[in-house]
């Protein structure tokens, strides 16, 4: 395949024919509750198992397939009874974007994690209301999606706050991809992962209106988190949460006066691809993160 060039003959064929694959998964579960002491009734939920979505081209197509059924079949969140696969032909041009700087803070536990939630957000100028909107929202864990908060008055934005606005058509050129690697490689993090989660918050972070978002992962196993922004970039956060814990989401933290419905189409629906890559650093004390920002 010949290299990706930016602005030149448009050699990746990921500019030119691009598929939007995503995949949902979910359990059904019976919820019976007890009316009067008497009779049971029972109603049906679905609960968010996994899900996954990215931009490619059409020689991938049955590759991420396989790795996104595979994905939810041998979830740590639990079985999943429906998985839901769209594989559809994008038209629109992607818009290119870089990829953010990578870079991790000493966490031992989730206290101090909490800490640095605190110092980070703040630094940020997102205030105390908006963090406890946002920690309310990742401590309940029953969204697929993320919340839209104002990074003034604590706001939720989005119209559906029970499933949250999911990000999508979003991915990374061949040529990008290759060197997040062997960045990544470098500093012995080199998973799918990290390299999802660094390309969806380089999207997020690319619009004008999101100052940072705050996320930890759903996965049980899965303790480390991120705070990501302009000014900092993708802070890495180890010991989020604690082992074990299904407590998981993101929140967005936005300018206060936006247009919501411009912002949720952007995340939703634009297709944006990280063509180039930022330093991918090592390990940092906190007070070393803040007190060096990008811009
Ligand atoms: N759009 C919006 N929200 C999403 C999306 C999406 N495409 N994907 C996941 N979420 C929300 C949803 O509420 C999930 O419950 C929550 O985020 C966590 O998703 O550097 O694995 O897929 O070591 O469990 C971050 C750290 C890992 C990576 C994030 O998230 C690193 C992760 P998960
Ligand atoms: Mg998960």
């Amino acid at each position: 395949m010949p290299p990706f060039r930016k602005g030149g003959g448009r050699g990746d064929f990921l500019m030119k024919n691009l598929w939007s694959i995503r995949m949902r998964a979910s359990q059904t579960v019976v919820t019976t509750s007890i009316t009067h002491g008497r009779s049971a009734s029972g109603s049906k939920k679905e609960i968010h198992i996994s899900g996954a979505e990215g931009l490619y081209g059409p020689s991938d197509i049955q590759r991420v397939i396989k790795k996104y059924t595979e994905r939810a079949l041998a979830h740590p969140k639990g079985k999943a009874d429906k998985i839901v696969i769209t594989v559809e032909n994008v038209k629109q041009k992607p818009k290119e974007i870089p990829g953010l700087p990578i870079a991790t803070v000493t966490c031992r536990t989730p206290a101090e994690g909490k800490k640095i939630v605190i110092k980070l957000l703040e630094s940020l100028g997102i205030s105390r209301k908006a963090l406890e909107a946002a920690l309310e929202t990742i401590q309940k864990s029953t969204m697929r999606g993320a919340a839209i908060i104002t990074a003034g008055k604590g706001n939720r934005l989005e119209p559906d706050r029970e499933r949250g606005v999911r990000i999508s058509r979003l991915g990374i050129s061949k040529q990008a991809s290759r060197l997040l690697s062997s960045g990544l490689s470098r500093i012995e993090i080199n998973t799918d992962t990290v390299k999802e989660a660094l390309i969806l918050a380089s999207k997020v972070i690319a619009h004008g209106d999101v100052i940072a978002e705050l996320c930890v992962s759903d996965d049980p196993h899965y303790t480390t988190g991120y705070i990501a922004s302009k000014k900092l970039g993708y802070v890495r956060i180890p010991n989020i949460k604690s082992r074990g814990s299904r407590t998981g989401g993101r929140a967005f933290f936005v300018k206060e006066g936006i247009m919501v419905e411009k912002l949720i189409n952007y995340l939703e629906k634009t297709p944006v691809i990280i063509t180039s890559i930022s330093p991918c650093r090592g390990t940092f004390f906190i007070d070393e993160v803040v007190n060096n920002p990008h811009k």
